[in-house]
């Protein structure tokens, strides 16, 4: 079922919020409630989880040296596939009844000649199927990710980094609405969640802007470029998607629901009373927030990023049946950094002094956030899933506030409007996380790393998480028993 961009605006999006969670002043709130039906889960990627991925770009980028901190590989992680059963019955203890991953391209197709040819490996295939069999089975359902950052070596090698990668080849939106097709013809039965792409918007910044993603280049107009191509195939995808994935699977009426996971943040101004420091803030979240949501739901094409639309196209409007929300946090503009063409100034997010506790990773928790970021979704009048929230936290000292605080924060943007299905925690398990190596740790479950069994150990936040799925209820009572944070030190480099 496809839904469009609702045209109501914030004020009346309000009026209809009418929930008994509405606050008279937002500190009255005591408890919120989820809906019936509500997904609870985490999320993962294959890169960051599985082993074997040898023929991608991070492969490759991995063993240059100095891109990795620690110079960890993604094949020293958490081993997925080889404890399917077990993490999936982990995520049984947590009450959980969803679960996101990513399907890999290189892993069915290591070679572009397997691609054209369509002959996929068949022990690659069986990967995906053991996966879907096991959460099946456990009444888990299953959102696929089509794109998580990695490409196949023959679509994006860092090794060739002045050439055209990945989003820039001339061929990559037929490429990747065929792989989309195939993925949804294969899996369409067992699947009706469907994300396409992963934080498009991080993977231009982050590759071609901080240069600590493949292909590790400073380039604004291949930034550019890759935001324009990601649309465009975006697009394409959700088309081929719903072309081959007619059967509702989990039997809820629906059949493919499809969208992207989208990473939004707060854009702030560091200095509030600076008028260029407001204006840089705003257009920030304009290119990051609001550009790539505007295309793909309103088919507003806006080539030069100035926020003046060239023009409407009937092939980008209407392509996204959800919103996938992912919310880590807050970044600080200033005016008088360094200026992009179309992009202004790059925000900063990493150990920025202003009083707010710290993740491992530098990132300012700041769960009110959260509700800013939802307001902005609820505006294109779509379902919401948080695709995915979470934080570094190798002590498990800060999680479980966080998750209850995030939660408290997502119950009260429900109350204000916003049409919440799922929360899903990123991750399931600690993992790669990609230019910060295995220094971050995001993991529900703790994974031993000096244990070649790889032992997971669930830290407190899952029977938090487990008594909230079985509830759907979260009092303010709750919140306020739990630890306060501990600051950290800012343990982990970040990208
Ligand atoms: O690990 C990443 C994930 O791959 C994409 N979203 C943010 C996470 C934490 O940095």
């Amino acid at each position: 079922m496809k839904y469009h961009a609702s045209l109501l605006s914030a004020a009346a999006l309000s009026l209809l919020a009418g929930c008994s969670d509405t606050p008279s002043s937002p500190g009255d709130v005591t408890q919120v409630t989820f809906p019936d039906g509500m997904l609870w889960g985490s999320a993962t990627a294959g890169m960051q989880i599985e082993k074997g991925l040898a023929a991608t770009d991070w492969a490759i980028f991995s063993n240059e040296s100095g891109n990795i901190q620690g110079g960890g590989k993604p094949d020293d992680g958490p081993d997925a596939l080889a404890h399917v059963d077990a993490d999936v019955g982990s995520m049984v203890d947590a009450g959980f009844n969803a679960y996101r991953f990513s399907i890999e391209m290189s892993r069915l197709y290591p070679t572009r000649e397997s691609f054209d040819a369509d002959i996929p490996i068949a022990a690659g295939v069986a990967a995906y199927d053991e996966v879907l069999a096991a959460l099946k089975k456990q009444g888990i359902r299953p959102m696929v990710t089509l794109h998580h950052f990695s490409w196949p070596d023959y679509l994006s090698d860092p090794s060739k980094r002045k050439d055209p990668q990945g989003w820039e080849r001339e061929d990559i939106v037929p490429v990747f609405t065929e792989w989309c097709r195939r993925a949804a013809k294969r899996w369409g039965d067992e699947v009706d969640l469907w994300v396409t792409v992963n934080e498009p918007n991080v993977e231009a910044n982050v590759g071609y802007l901080a240069g600590v993603f493949p292909p590790g280049v400073l380039d604004v107009e291949r930034a550019a470029a890759v935001m324009r191509a990601q649309v465009q195939a975006h697009a394409r995808c959700y088309d081929a998607v719903h072309a081959e994935d007619q059967k509702d699977a989990d039997g809820d009426g629906e059949t493919a629901s499809v969208g992207i996971a989208h990473h939004q943040r707060v854009y702030e101004p560091a200095d509030p009373a600076s008028e260029d420091d407001l204006a840089a803030a705003e257009r920030s979240r304009y290119v990051w927030n609001l550009w790539i949501m505007e295309s793909i739901v309103r088919g507003k094409v806006d080539d030069d990023f100035d926020g003046v639309p060239e023009k409407d196209d009937p092939m980008l409007a209407g392509r996204a049946d959800f919103y996938g929300l992912n919310y880590y946090g807050p970044s600080r503009v200033d005016s008088r950094g360094l200026k992009f063409k179309y992009i202004g100034v790059v925000p900063a997010q990493y150990d920025v002094q202003n009083g707010r506790p710290k993740t491992d990773l530098g990132w300012d928790i700041y769960p009110e956030g959260f509700g800013i970021v939802l307001d902005e979704a609820t505006a294109y009048g779509l379902p919401i899933y948080i695709t995915e929230n979470g934080l570094a936290d190798e002590k498990d000292v800060n999680r479980e506030r966080f998750v209850a605080e995030h939660l408290f924060e997502l119950g009260k943007a429900r109350a204000r409007g916003a049409d919440v299905r799922g929360y899903l925690h990123w991750s399931l398990i600690d993992n790669f996380e990609w230019a910060a190596g295995y220094c971050p740790r995001f993991g529900l479950l703790r994974v031993d790393y000096d244990d070649p069994k790889r032992t997971r150990t669930p830290t407190k936040a899952v029977s938090l998480l487990r008594d909230l799925a079985a509830s759907n209820t979260l009092d303010r009572a709750l919140i306020d028993a739990l630890p306060a944070y501990q600051d950290k030190p800012f343990t982990c480099a970040g990208f």
